[in-house]
């Protein structure tokens, strides 16, 4: 066909994150494409616009939390420090797409309401909130892991008289300073956000419902020396983190916990505390905490020591204490255990003693307690990947809506391609890679250009993967899933946060570098697995 002469553009991305960013730059710049970017926010940044919240920054380190296909950095990026603050990555993000010209294609503050496609044509419209639709071919979505906020079902928020917010949502006058706080939530948002409130707050009252392991960050600046030989090996290093399961830019080790004598175990685990950071504690350790449960057992337990080291009062140290294995998203934040010694931080456990309502003047609880407070803050978490589509509606050969294909096993082959959506490929849809996410997201937008540049010399082949192709992936990635100890509890990784008696492996486990051969393989077999529309 040649409807590619009445489209308005050749592909259209959902998104302005950090993977929206890396597409539009690679189809304008790279494949010379005619390029929309719809981006519901008032700029670029994805997660970094929306997540503002007091403490946000990054727990993986700068060197890698960042993208490899430029060495620059930013004006407002801290080459010394070993993490960067929420508002650093987004000047960076900015920075980087105001450098590559990829600002220039996005339209702001207006959402991607709808997508259909159109067999007959082979195109794709694109409808946007208030009713403007734009044709393309081909349609880039990176609708974002985090870009759907959950509160919990409590009843009486409308009655508060202070303020709630949702840590996602942060407004920008909001101020915590010589207030009365309560955070419910102590994920990784609810953990660097605790820390932040109580060095501010006048009170901060903690609502916990599931203690969560949680390691020091580590912030620490790096020494000039160490600055200078990362920028002089940059691609030498980043070719080397590809080659590794996470790309978190710490070196994986081959030995299980168990291997190892006890004391030299517990060596291991004492440098990783002292050290810092969550990802390297849980994988830079050994290679085995996620997988076996007498190793995961063993940190663990380390991990509960520390807590009740660091806690003065036992009765808090027991409530912070987690009775789960540790198999969640690694949290870190620095000085998080000690903020409980603090005389004006009070933690209460929801688990024991639920929020029943919410009341004007604060939160009651199950046994009659009323917790007063002026400002009431929700870091409860996103409904992962899916949550995205709940705003956006997408509808592909027959009309179906792609929520339904995914029904209570999302899966997409790779995290890319969903079969019944030609020429509709996801960056981290369900099941791509769990990894540092920037390589990750760039090692799927690289595959995604070549499928492009592949059907376009193949006259414009629709691409679409085949259901025997997504099959052997879903049934790969959830048997890995299913085999580590992550599956064992409820976290967004399964989006068992929402989908609580549902829980459905979200990534695919097997690591980038071999997530990569996959990758190339498809490529050296011309993309076998996408020929289902021919
Ligand atoms: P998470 O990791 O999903 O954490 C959400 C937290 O909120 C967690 O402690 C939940 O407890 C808690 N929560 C959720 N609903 C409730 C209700 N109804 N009552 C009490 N507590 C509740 O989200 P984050 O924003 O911290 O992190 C998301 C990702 O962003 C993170 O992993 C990084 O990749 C960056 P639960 O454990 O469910 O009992």
């Amino acid at each position: 066909s040649d409807a590619s002469q009445h489209t308005d553009f050749d592909v259209i991305v959902v998104g302005g994150g950090v993977a929206g960013i890396y597409a539009a730059h690679i189809l304008k710049n790279k494949l010379g494409k005619k390029v929309l970017g719809i981006e519901r926010g008032t700029g670029l940044g994805g997660t970094w616009h929306w997540n503002r919240y007091p403490g946000v920054q990054a727990d993986t380190d700068g060197i890698v939390y960042r993208y490899s296909f430029d060495q620059e950095t930013s004006s407002e990026w801290d080459e010394q420090a070993r993490y960067q603050k929420g508002a650093q990555i987004r000047n960076y993000l900015n920075e980087v797409a105001e450098r590559h010209g990829v600002d220039e294609v996005y339209r702001f503050g207006q959402a991607a309401a709808e997508a259909r496609y159109d067999d007959a044509t082979a195109t794709w419209r694109v409808e946007i909130e208030g009713g403007e639709a734009f044709t393309a071919r081909y349609i880039v979505s990176a609708a974002g892991v985090f870009a759907r906020p959950v509160f919990p079902d409590i009843p009486g928020f409308d009655d508060f008289a202070g303020e709630v917010i949702h840590s996602a949502r942060w407004p920008e006058d909001a101020v915590l300073d010589d207030k009365r706080v309560g955070v419910v939530g102590t994920g990784s948002t609810g953990g660097q956000l605790i820390v932040a409130a109580a060095k501010v707050a006048d009170r901060l009252t903690v609502f916990q419902r599931t203690a969560q392991y949680v390691v020091p960050a580590g912030q620490t600046r790096l020494g000039a020396d160490e600055v200078r030989e990362y920028q002089e090996n940059f691609d030498a290093n980043w070719a080397a983190w590809r080659q590794t399961r996470l790309a978190c830019g710490f070196d994986e080790p081959e030995a299980g916990a168990m291997d190892v004598p006890a004391d030299e175990r517990e060596a291991v685990f004492e440098r990783a505390w002292e050290r810092g950071g969550g990802f390297e504690f849980m994988f830079g350790t050994f290679a085995d905490l996620a997988f076996n449960r007498e190793s995961n057992d063993a940190a663990a337990e380390f991990i509960k020591r520390k807590i009740r080291s660091i806690v003065k009062d036992p009765d808090i140290a027991e409530r912070l204490i987690p009775s789960e294995p540790y198999a969640k998203r690694p949290a870190s934040v620095d000085g998080y255990y000690e903020t409980y010694n603090n005389d004006n931080v009070e933690l209460v456990d929801v688990k024991a003693n639920p929020i029943t309502r919410i009341l004007p003047q604060g939160v009651e609880l199950a046994d009659g307690t009323v917790k007063e407070l002026d400002t009431l803050v929700f870091a409860t978490g996103f409904e992962a990947i899916e949550g995205a589509y709940r705003h956006f509606e997408v509808a592909g050969r027959d009309g179906t809506r792609l929520l339904d294909q995914w029904g209570e096993a999302p899966a997409s082959y790779l995290g890319i391609a969903t079969p019944k959506f030609p020429n509709f490929f996801t960056l981290l849809g369900p099941q791509g890679v769990f990894s540092n996410l920037p390589p990750g997201i760039e090692a799927q937008m690289d595959f995604v250009a070549d499928l492009i540049t592949w059907s376009g010399e193949n006259g414009d082949a629709p691409v679409e993967v085949s259901a025997e192709a997504l099959a052997q992936w879903q049934q790969m990635c959830n048997e890995i899933a299913n085999a580590s100890i992550f599956a064992q509890v409820k976290s967004w990784i399964f989006g068992s946060n929402v989908h609580t008696d549902k829980p459905r492996p979200l990534f695919y486990f097997g690591g980038l570098a071999s997530f990569r051969e996959v990758l190339d393989g498809e490529r050296a077999k011309e993309f076998e697995s996408f020929r289902a529309g021919s």
